[in-house]
Formats: C-alpha cells, structure tokens, sequence
C-alpha cells in the first residue's frame, strides 16, 4: 500500500527541528534530573501510551443548525481508515480506531481487517447507535430505544447491539460502547422509574451475549437530545447500571457530558475506588457537549483527569484497565489536524501527571498543606513536557511537529482532489 504521507517529507521536516529539540531534551532531562524525575522512564511510559481516534471524528461535525463540509471528507470507511493511519503516522499516538454502526458501512470484514492491519491499525470499542433512526429500519427511536415503552422496539434496539458485537467480534475489538439519547422533553412525559427498568432489562439482555474476554461500556449524559430528563444521566446511574449488569459492565466517563461545574476528576476518583472505570471519551467543552478538541478549553482538568488515573496506576487500584479513547466534532478545522494535536494533548497530560512528585505530595496531604499539595500539582502543570513527547515521536519515526509536517506533505489537497464532496456519512452532529 502506497504511504499516505511521503516519508522523505517527514524526514525532511524533522531534520529542521532535530537539533533543537536534542538540545531541549537535554535540557529538560538536567532539570527533571534535579526534581528526582528519570526522563527516560517518563518517555518510555508516554511511549508506550495511545489513545484511539473515533471513526466519526475525521469527517466534519456539525451543530443543529448547519453543516459545512470540508475538502477531502472521507466517503466511506476506507477513506476514513487512511485518515487515521495519517494521523498515527505522524504523531504515533493512535494505534486503534474506534468505530460507529452503522454510520461505519462495514460490509466486508475481511477486507476491513486487511486495510487496518496495513496501516498497522487495530479496533478499540464498537459504538452502537440508537439514539436516531437509520434507513430501512422498521421501528422508530422517536420515543426512546433501550428504554422505549413498546418491547418491539426495544428488542430491535437489543438486536442492534447484538450485531455490533458481532461485528466488532469479526474485527477484534474487545468492548462495545451504548450511548443512547433515550429520556424526555416534558416532565410527567415518561415515568422514569418504567423508563430506567426497562433500560436495564434491555442491557441485561446486552450484557448476556458478551463473549468472555468483551466488556460493555455505558456511557452518561446529562442532557441532550432530550432536555428535560435523560434516562442515563449522570455518573451515579451509570455506576448503578454496572452493578446491576455484572463484572463485565463499566462506566464510560466523556468528559463533555457533564455540567460545566462538574469535578469530573472526582467522578474518576470515585468509579476507579470502586472498580467500575471503564474508559474515556476525551475532548473538551465551556458550554455542554460541545465536543472541541481536548485541551482546548481547559488543561489542567484534563490534567487532573490523569493526575488520578497514574495515581490509581501506581498504587494497584483493582480492576482498573479504562479505554482511552477521543470523542470530538471538527467545524472549523481540519479534522486531522485537531485529532492529532488532540493525541499529543493527552499525551502531555499523561507526562506531567507522570512527573508529580507523589511523595512530597502525600506529605502535604497527611499535614493538611493546602497551598504546597496545590503547588505541587502546579508544578508538574507547568512544566514543558513537550521534548518527551517530540522525541517519543521521533523514536519511532513520526514526526516532530506534526501539524506543519501534515501541511507540508499536502494530504488534505491531494485526498480534496480524490473525494468528490459528499454530504458526509454522519458523526459529530450528537
Ligand atoms: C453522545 C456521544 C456518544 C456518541 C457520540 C457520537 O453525545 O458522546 O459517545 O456515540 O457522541
Ligand atoms: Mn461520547
Ligand atoms: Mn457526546
């Protein structure tokens, strides 16, 4: 298969910047060294780290009230797996893709498989889709799915699920993700007691077709599509809905599905405590879902985010092992672009919550410290990380700044010129 990328562009473009960063690496490992931190165990770590890139992502969002496509969208899921290999190309970040039936048209498996393992990529969670209707169905979401009053519609909504398990199955994928967007516009509209029983009679009929080594993920929203009352709406029915599944059942916590005042690192805190963290849907957001790239708005969440998630790391918390994967809409950018700057994003977060020294930090806690405990998180904030990650890149020959290499090697012009423009194939608008 022809490289997406020309790797004498790569090369080229990291040969201007390759001195420079030898001398920050340097640089940062003297003072890092100082702090008590190995550079190298920081890096091999950061390495070793990926995050999966959504399917839905590489094409242009949305918002209710316009769509404007972008040159080059993806066409079809294939288009779409070599925009994900052009990421992982370049910023080495995202190994696995994660996909969403049936906005994915999955007809072939077999060549699916071979087109990913050519890009060197795998599958990370299936995402079913309820929460709309799609052609050809018989019953309609209108009203609800998992959770709908009519058990037909609820059993072809279980159906759905059944199926892509089965397909995720075929492609090696190991967890399905259920989002739906069932709940009500009205109060006194449904009766959320019924509504809640009927969701977790569906999912056990999910959770019961599981092979052994799957694992379900659900997934909580406040709000939205439905705006007065959600039927999985917070982080405490989702904990609930785990425990009534089984072992195999885990939360999936997206960071844009909470009230802007949310501590959504103490949510982590608590369902790692508990066992039941099963992964993330990273990205950003000031308002609600508003799906921006992740770290846009707000880094230091992100990075308290992973200040719990290394903690739980280092000290053995049980049955932790969450899916880390983006969840993000582009309208004014270049999907690539931001799904690549997200990766390293997360990345970044990743190395400086690597970097907090945990022993001065546990010390300021024991001793009541507030103003030392906070600066020590601060302080592995604030630190310049990004020569751990450059070079974790470079190592493996990805590139050192990836968007101005991505620029510089022309894909979206070439792909603009290749893809007809389509109304695209959904994903982002939710
Ligand atoms: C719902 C959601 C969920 C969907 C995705 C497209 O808002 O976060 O994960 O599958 O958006
Ligand atoms: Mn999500
Ligand atoms: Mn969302």
């Amino acid at each position: 298969m022809a490289e997406p990328i020309d790797p004498a562009v790569v090369e080229a473009e990291n040969e201007k910047r390759a001195k420079a960063l030898e001398a920050d690496y340097e640089a940062l490992g003297a003072h890092l060294d100082r702090r008590g931190v190995d550079i190298e165990a920081v890096r091999a770590k950061v390495a070793a780290y990926g995050v999966a890139v959504p399917s839905w992502g590489v094409g242009t969002g949305g918002t209710r009230f316009a769509r404007f496509p972008g040159s080059g969208e993806p066409r079809n899921i294939f288009d779409k797996l070599d925009d994900c290999a052009v990421i992982h190309r370049l910023a080495r970040a995202t190994p696995r893709v994660s996909l969403h039936i049936p906005w994915d048209k999955v007809a072939d498996l077999s060549e699916l498989t071979e087109r990913a393992a050519a890009h060197g990529l795998g599958f990370d969670a299936m995402n079913s889709n309820t929460f709309q209707d799609h052609p050809g169905q018989e019953r309609s979401y209108k009203f609800g799915s998992l959770s709908h009053t009519d058990p037909a519609t609820r059993r072809q909504a279980i159906d759905h699920n059944l199926e892509c398990i089965e397909i995720g199955q075929a492609l090696g994928s190991k967890a399905l993700t259920v989002w739906v967007g069932d709940g009500s516009n009205f109060p006194g509209q449904s009766h959320m007691t019924r509504a809640f029983e009927r969701y977790l009679e569906s999912m056990k009929a999910v959770y019961a077709a599981l092979p052994e080594d799957w694992r379900v993920f659900t997934e909580h929203k406040i709000f939205e599509p439905a705006f007065y009352s959600t039927v999985v709406q917070d982080w405490g029915t989702n904990y609930l809905i785990a425990q009534e599944l089984g072992p195999k059942a885990f939360c999936l916590v997206d960071l844009g599905h909470h009230a802007p005042t949310v501590n959504i690192e103490m949510i982590v805190a608590r369902l790692v405590q508990f066992g039941k963290l099963g992964g993330f849907h990273f990205n950003d957001s000031k308002y609600g879902d508003d799906d921006l790239d992740t770290g846009a708005i707000d880094p230091y969440r992100l990075f308290l985010v992973f200040n719990e998630l290394v903690d739980a790391g280092e000290r053995g918390a049980a049955n932790f092992d969450p899916a880390h994967m983006l969840d993000q809409s582009h309208n004014v950018t270049d999907p690539i672009e931001s799904l690549m700057t997200s990766a390293m994003e997360v990345q970044r977060a990743y190395a400086q919550a690597l970097i907090v020294d945990r022993t001065a930090l546990s010390g300021y806690q024991e001793d009541n410290d507030a103003l030392m405990a906070s600066e020590t998180l601060k302080t592995a904030f604030r630190t310049d990380v990004e020569p751990i990650l450059a070079k974790a890149r470079l190592d493996v020959g990805g590139a050192i700044a990836p968007v101005a290499t991505y620029r510089a090697a022309g894909y979206r012009a070439k792909v603009g010129r290749e893809r007809p423009e389509t109304s695209g194939t959904g994903g982002g608008i939710i």
